[in-house]
């Protein structure tokens, strides 16, 4: 398959004239891998298609919400008869509680939560109470996380900031920034030294509990648990931002996979169903703050929105633990087959991968943290993406984000992308 994408090309060049970048999100841009955006007009089960009517094997899943696979037809039909009822009314309905209550009943930590329309929205509002019910300032984050693009989070952030080489984004005052502190991933030795100086200070540490926005980084044995302890000692709160992870890991994500609970849990992505959607909860106590029950305020004209819940529920109420066993099975398949052809093609790689969300970081060491995922060459990973695109297999436009399998990502899908990645490191090795 060639590159040249006529209809996408022409789509960009208008796009670039009316939308920053030709865009909505950066990391959608390809410039990480030197190459134009190629523009999708559909998408079902684990395949997408482009204006220039080529069809991918998909391993973005829209960055995590479609682990049903594209268009699921319960999901579009329960929006359809859904749509015939409005789309919108700004007050209160029965589906929501209905989320709330399936939400609570998948994760024992969340007691109560609050809707709002994306990850950005939870993660921003989940800092904002965690300051309020502690009466502190301060933020911990780890480099390499991306948590949105919340004023306090946009610093050494991963994702699109870590692609773009923009440690800080212009923007966010200085005055701000200070008050938020990153320490490398996994290292639990730094961040009991920050809690030694400053612990009395801290509001909350914020962390992907396994990380997906340097690449996939799983947390090294007891991080989590150290990071639990230390807060409860110091009486700052803990967020685990599970935008990603969030009934990715299992029902009740990383949460149900490490036996550590957060004080706040941030959710988006496969809630939604593919609809704008995020949501944060946790301990009553902590969660009653909000307004209008308390003095921390918190808002959204969409927050709950009739067509995202219905699209939400549909997909929670079809993820049972049989999913994420044949998940997991066929994303170990997957990452096994790849380690084995870069062994015997001596190509270097190191795949991380945790349940149904794996990175492959062109790198001979260890993938533990952002210096290491950093030290990636990637321009090979975007040698390899090009090659694998040719070959009808979409990944992820950036070596450091997470690819993703819906349970539609069969034995045929996989062995196709093996071929390709055979292929693909014959060419670069
Ligand atoms: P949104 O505001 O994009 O819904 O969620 C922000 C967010 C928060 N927390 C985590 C752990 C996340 O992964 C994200 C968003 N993830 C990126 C992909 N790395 C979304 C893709 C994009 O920015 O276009």
């Amino acid at each position: 398959m060639d590159l040249t994408r006529p209809r996408s090309t022409e789509l960009f060049e208008r796009a670039e004239k009316l939308i920053p970048g030709g865009v909505n999100s950066p990391v959608r841009a390809f410039r990480a891998v030197g190459m134009k955006p190629l523009f999708i007009s559909s998408a079902k089960g684990a395949y997408i298609t482009d204006v220039d009517g080529r069809t991918y094997i998909d391993y973005v899943c829209s960055w995590g919400p479609m682990i049903l696979g594209h268009a699921h037809p319960e999901v579009i039909s329960a929006l359809q008869r859904a749509a015939e009822r409005g789309t919108s009314y700004g007050a209160p309905t029965e589906l929501e509680l209905l989320l709330a209550e399936e939400i609570c009943r998948a994760v024992p930590s969340i007691e109560m939560l609050r809707l709002c329309s994306s990850g950005t929205e939870a993660t921003m509002s989940a800092i904002r109470l965690a300051r309020g019910y502690t009466g502190r300032n301060l933020v911990v984050k780890f480099v390499g996380c991306y948590h949105g693009h919340g004023d306090s989070l946009l610093v050494r952030a991963g994702s699109g900031v870590a692609t773009f080489g923009l440690p800080d984004s212009p923007g966010v005052p200085a005055d701000f920034a200070k008050h938020t502190l990153a320490v490398d991933y996994n290292d639990e030795e730094a961040l009991g030294m920050l809690f030694e100086q400053l612990g009395e200070q801290i509001a909350c540490v914020i962390v992907e509990p396994v990380a997906g926005n340097m690449g996939c980084v799983l947390p090294k044995a007891g991080f989590l648990e150290a990071l639990r302890e230390l807060t409860s000692r110091y009486g700052a709160l803990l967020i685990f931002d599970e935008v990603m992870t969030g009934f990715r890991l299992s029902r009740a994500g990383a949460q149900g996979i490490y036996p550590v609970k957060p004080d706040i849990t941030c959710l988006g992505k496969i809630i939604g169903g593919g609809l704008p959607m995020g949501a944060f909860g946790g301990r009553r106590q902590i969660m009653q703050m909000l307004a209008p029950s308390g003095p921390v305020y918190q808002a959204g004209t969409l927050s709950g929105n009739p067509l995202a819940v219905t699209a939400g529920l549909t997909t929670l109420r079809l993820l049972d633990d049989s999913v994420y066993t044949k998940l997991e099975s066929a994303t170990r398949k997957l990452c096994e087959g790849i380690v084995s052809i870069a062994a015997a093609l001596g190509v270097p790689v190191k795949v991380n991968q945790a349940g149904s969300m794996f990175t492959v970081f062109f790198t001979d060491k260890p993938v533990t943290d952002w210096p290491s995922a950093k030290a990636s060459n990637t321009e090979l990973f975007a040698r390899f993406f090009r090659t694998m695109l040719k070959e009808g297999i979409y990944l992820p436009p950036s070596q450091f984000e997470a690819a993703f399998l819906s349970v539609c990502h069969a034995d045929e899908e996989i062995e196709k992308t093996l071929t390709a990645v055979r292929k693909a490191f014959g060419e670069i090795r």
